[in-house]
């Protein structure tokens, strides 16, 4: 193997992707892709910790694959492959589980968050989920894990699990490091701008998918929250909305925070709404061309995430049997 470093991350097939997963995720992973070793999953153990219908799941595991292609990461280049098609993923999390504690898992933030949404049942799966986490990220080696803001904890969990593990059973795990990305957005829901954007929201009007055709984007825009002062400036405290339809402006056109309040300077929201509304139009354009292409091969996506879990075995499996023996179970004859 060559000494670049290694990268894990992945996103879960709960909606389409949206602008918030893209301008602060996958355009950053595109990057990576040349630089380092690069493990792109499709998360899919994740995302049944809340109830899914079964076919229409199964169609946006395929259409997710598909917009990480259509997003620039390329098959040949990325070890890119669905989770649930290497068992590794499974059986480490059940041995991290062993090495975790109630506690821990109970102060996830994310846990409390999700847990007073699902009311009197929360899933035992929303709880372990970090640990399964941890598991796909330590099963690779990784270095470095890009996470936004909202992933910090659970990145801090894999972290100290991974040096209890080394501390209890000898060096095995590389323990690894948040990656921030140089441009990377934090987009915040068109509905509730103090809350993020989130591709499972109940309101479609909260967020923006990469799929989203060009009149749905122009309309959820000119809904967009803001206020009541018609000033574009940027004041994250007092005018969360029309401070994230800049930021996502910025992140679509690379103009800077102090050159969109000059050019906007005097112009009403409407003006505004209609002008982040084109450049987000512009920016996904390209992306659903290919989409469009690729999702029809399904011969091709098939190749590709077969032949990325073949290699994501390969790894997972040798760092699986070194836990396992460490344990102390029976080596494994087949
Ligand atoms: N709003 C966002 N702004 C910037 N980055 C974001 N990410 C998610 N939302 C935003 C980043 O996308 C990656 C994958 O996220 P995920 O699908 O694994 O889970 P998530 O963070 O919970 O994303 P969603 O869209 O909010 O999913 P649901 O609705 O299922 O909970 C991560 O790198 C994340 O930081």
């Amino acid at each position: 193997m060559d000494d670049k470093k290694t990268i894990f991350s992945g996103i879960q097939p709960s909606g389409c992707v949206t602008i918030g997963n893209y301008l602060g995720a996958l355009r950053s992973w595109k990057q990576l892709q040349d630089e380092y070793n690069c493990y792109f999953c499709v998360v899919d153990l994740h995302a049944i910790t809340v109830r899914q219908t079964p076919a229409e799941l199964r169609k946006r595991c395929i259409d997710l694959y598909a917009q990480y292609i259509a997003c620039g990461l390329d098959p040949e280049k990325n070890v890119m492959f669905f989770q649930s098609h290497v068992p590794a993923h499974s059986e480490l999390s059940w041995l991290l589980t062993c090495n975790s504690y109630m506690g821990e898992m109970s102060r996830m933030t994310q846990f409390k968050e999700k847990s007073k949404k699902a009311g009197a049942n929360v899933g035992l799966g929303l709880l372990c989920y970090p640990v399964l986490m941890a598991a796909d990220i330590l099963l690779y080696n990784t270095d470095l894990v890009p996470v936004g803001a909202d992933q910090k904890q659970h990145l801090e969990l894999a972290r100290d699990l991974a040096i209890r593990f080394n501390n209890s059973y000898s060096e095995t795990f590389t323990v690894p490091e948040p990656y921030i990305p140089k441009n990377g957005a934090r987009i915040m829901s068109l509905a509730e701008p103090t809350s993020k954007m989130s591709k499972s929201a109940e309101n479609q009007n909260a967020f923006v998918s990469i799929l989203d055709e060009p009149d749905v984007v122009m309309k959820k825009f000119a809904r967009a929250v803001t206020d009541s002062d018609n000033k574009i400036i940027h004041d994250v405290q007092n005018k969360p909305g029309v401070t994230n339809l800049i930021e996502i402006y910025s992140a679509c056109t690379g103009a800077s925070i102090q050159d969109i309040e000059n050019q906007f300077l005097g112009k009403g929201y409407g003006d505004f709404k209609k002008a982040v509304g084109e450049a987000v139009v512009e920016t996904i354009r390209p992306i659903q061309d290919n989409f469009k292409h690729i999702v029809q091969d399904k011969a091709y996506i098939e190749k590709c995430f077969t032949e990325g879990a073949m290699k994501a075995s390969y790894t997972a499996n040798k760092t699986l049997a070194k836990v396992q023996r460490k344990m102390g179970l029976a080596s494994r004859k087949l």
